[in-house]
């Protein structure tokens, strides 16, 4: 698959009026690339923050990262791209950032945070092709451009190299889960990351009641029949790569509370709170 690299990041964003970042509403921080926000900044674009599969956290949530953003005085709206919902508002937003028509949007961001799914949503009808899982046939491999309306145009991106922070999502979203060389850590982390945010979490994906995130995964292996031919062992890797699968289908259900960000914040600046 092909990540797409800085040099041709500055080649689209150069190209664009407008440039989207598209994070993901159930760990923001984790998918925003700052390197990113910088190169629009020092091109002279306007940026607008895209929360996107807004559906995967309650509205409040949503609605305080939206403010934390815009705190940061950045413009920010938050969507759920799948469900058409919250287009209106994107809309208004590039509207109102554009300086003239025809505008050019650029739409940046990790992988599978929903970038094509956003395009399709503002179109109208589906043109550009969407998957849940990195590296399969949706993912999008080179900048497209699409007419959305007389006056509006979207480049469409691969997900760019996710460098800084959340090393965890770069892991995970770098590479399908079957091409991961060792899938069965990055799973234990985001089983770790999962209970942390959502004690129900394991329990209501697979009906397992057990905290230690290498149990968990002989367990999911040893319900679903996957074993070693050799020793009957189970086959934690298979249980790993689903659990990742889970996690960018949004059946692993959790998300980090923005009061997380906003306590360290704090902390960070030296005020208690
Ligand atoms: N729950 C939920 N899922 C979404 C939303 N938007 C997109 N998705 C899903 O997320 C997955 C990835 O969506 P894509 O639009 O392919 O993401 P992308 O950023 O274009 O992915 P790449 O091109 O591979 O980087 C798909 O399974 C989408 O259906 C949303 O608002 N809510
Ligand atoms: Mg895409």
């Amino acid at each position: 698959m092909i990540l797409a690299s800085w040099r041709s990041i500055m080649w689209i964003v150069r190209r664009a009026d407008i440039v989207l970042e598209v994070l993901d509403a159930r760990d923001p921080m984790a998918t925003r690339s700052r390197r990113l926000e910088r190169i629009v900044q020092s091109l002279g674009r306007k940026l607008i923050i895209v929360i996107n599969k807004a559906d995967l956290v309650p509205r409040s949530v949503a609605e305080k990262w939206k403010r934390i953003f815009e705190d940061m005085g950045y413009r920010a709206v938050y969507m759920a791209a799948r469900d058409h919902k919250g287009t209106r508002v994107l809309r208004r937003a590039i509207k109102e950032v554009a300086d003239s028509f025809p505008a050019i949007v650029a739409v940046t961001g990790f992988p599978k945070t929903g970038k094509s799914t956003i395009i399709n949503a503002l179109k109208g009808r589906h043109s550009a092709s969407t998957s849940p899982i990195p590296g399969s046939p949706g993912y999008t491999t080179h900048a497209q451009l699409y007419k959305i309306a007389e006056n509006l145009y979207m480049i469409d991106t691969p997900g760019i190299i996710p460098v800084e922070g959340g090393d965890l999502e770069a892991v995970i979203r770098g590479k399908p889960p079957e091409q991961l060389p060792d899938p069965v850590k990055p799973a234990m982390k985001l089983l770790e990351k999962a209970l942390r945010y959502n004690p129900r979490a394991v329990k209501d994906a697979y009906g397992i009641d057990e905290t230690d995130p290498y149990r968990i995964l002989e367990l999911i292996a040893l319900k679903r029949g996957w074993r070693y031919k050799t020793t009957g062992e189970p086959l934690v890797e298979e249980a790993a790569r689903a659990v990742i699968r889970d996690y960018h289908e949004g059946k692993l259900v959790f998300y980090v509370p923005p009061e997380e960000y906003l306590s360290r914040r704090a902390r960070r600046q030296g005020v208690f709170v």
